[in-house]
């Protein structure tokens, strides 16, 4: 028995080592992805999502540690707090932030998060091994007014339309910020950028009714090649529409393989518990069979409980049925802004006992687990 325990253990060693290549074991040059001038560090990113959805699923919250159902950093600035740390002990491993309102050369987005203090948590988690990742609720530049103003815009801001200057200057500002975040050797922090989200929904002004699918592909191309073009070569760029129907739905505004790097997609329960769980399962297997193609790695980008209070169960009976082994990179649980508008779990909050239970499932992985993979 003893010999055979040894022999286990050394061929958990051996294969532990072999399997988890290092850094310098890494060929960058065979990792294609859709910037092809690509700092080391963002292809790195690339590498370390496939690696991570081989062990299991990381755990992402939005505005984790900029505030929470009940406070905000201002009230203890000295503390990083996280509403899941307070709760499961542990750091979310996917960190998302909104860059919205960066286009207007504000001091901070829509949610009132300073762009200062974004860029001070996002040095500081990165360092210790979370993944980053952006959404863009960006102003609508014809009407002036929010995302969610559906005044046509797309034309006015591609090549050639009348407001391609101010679109160029927003870029430009949206670029100052991304080229300033800087982990602790220097080097641009990788980010895995999602602009133009749920388009197959018609809330946004780049979404659904209010823009062609030529223009919404021809948007997305033009808006890669001025980030190109501003030197910002530290982005993943990850497409994620709101929950599909079927597979067209997925691909009627794809811009293309080769201008898209991570498939997403963004589900809420709106419909009930149930259907919530199948929709995420289906989903996940309609980004899974468009992923494999290239090697992609695929993640539910946005989802979230909002049944507001009323399902203790939420974590480990809806959520996890849905994404348990679908071969996801993460999942990412939109913000806690109050207790009106919650998505994850809280202290004191009805599913907190669940979401305990949940986290402390094997492939649910937080901060410190994905630390050591692939970094
Ligand atoms: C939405 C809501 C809004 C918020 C926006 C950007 O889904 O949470 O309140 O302004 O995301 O974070």
């Amino acid at each position: 028995m003893k010999y055979f325990i040894k022999i286990t253990l050394l061929f958990a060693i051996f294969s532990s080592v072999t399997s988890c290549k290092t850094r310098s074991e890494i060929n960058l040059e065979q990792i294609k992805i859709s910037d092809e001038n690509a700092t080391d560090q963002t292809k790195l990113l690339y590498h370390r999502l496939q690696e991570i959805a081989q062990q299991g699923i990381a755990f992402g919250h939005q505005d984790a540690t900029a505030y929470g159902a009940n406070w905000e950093h201002a009230d203890d600035p000295a503390k990083l707090r996280s509403d899941i740390k307070d709760v499961a002990g542990q750091f979310p491993a996917v960190h998302g932030f909104d860059i919205g309102h960066i286009e207007l050369g504000k001091a901070a987005n829509l949610d009132t998060v300073s762009f200062a203090l974004m860029k001070d948590h996002i040095q500081k988690m990165y360092n210790r091994g979370a993944i980053i990742t952006m959404s863009w609720h960006m102003n609508n530049p014809v009407s002036n007014g929010g995302s969610w103003d559906t005044t046509p815009a797309v034309p006015a801001i591609l090549k050639g339309g009348e407001e391609r200057e101010k679109y160029e200057l927003w870029i430009q500002r949206l670029s100052e910020f991304l080229n300033s975040l800087m982990d602790k050797k220097g080097n641009a922090i990788p980010v895995v950028f999602r602009p133009f989200h749920e388009m197959n929904g018609s809330w946004f002004w780049w979404g659904g009714e209010n823009v062609s699918a030529e223009n919404y592909k021809q948007l997305w191309r033009e808006t890669q090649e001025l980030l190109k073009r501003n030197k910002v070569n530290n982005l993943l760029y990850a497409y994620s529409p709101n929950t599909l129907r079927n597979e067209q739905d997925f691909d009627h505004f794809y811009p293309g393989d080769e201008y898209v790097d991570i498939l997403g997609v963004d589900i809420y329960n709106h419909s009930g518990n149930e259907a919530f769980t199948i929709s995420v399962k289906e989903n996940l297997q309609i980004l899974q069979k468009k992923a494999v193609i290239n090697g992609k790695p695929y993640a539910l980008t946005e989802t979230g409980n909002n049944n507001f209070g009323e399902d203790e169960h939420w974590w480990t009976q809806t959520l996890y049925p849905g994404i348990k082994d679908s071969g996801i990179s993460w999942v990412l649980l939109w913000r806690n802004d109050r207790p009106s508008h919650y998505f994850s779990t809280y202290k004191g909050e009805i599913s907190e006992e669940d979401f305990k239970e949940f986290a402390a499932f094997e492939e649910i992985l937080f901060l410190d687990e994905v630390e050591e993979i692939a970094n």
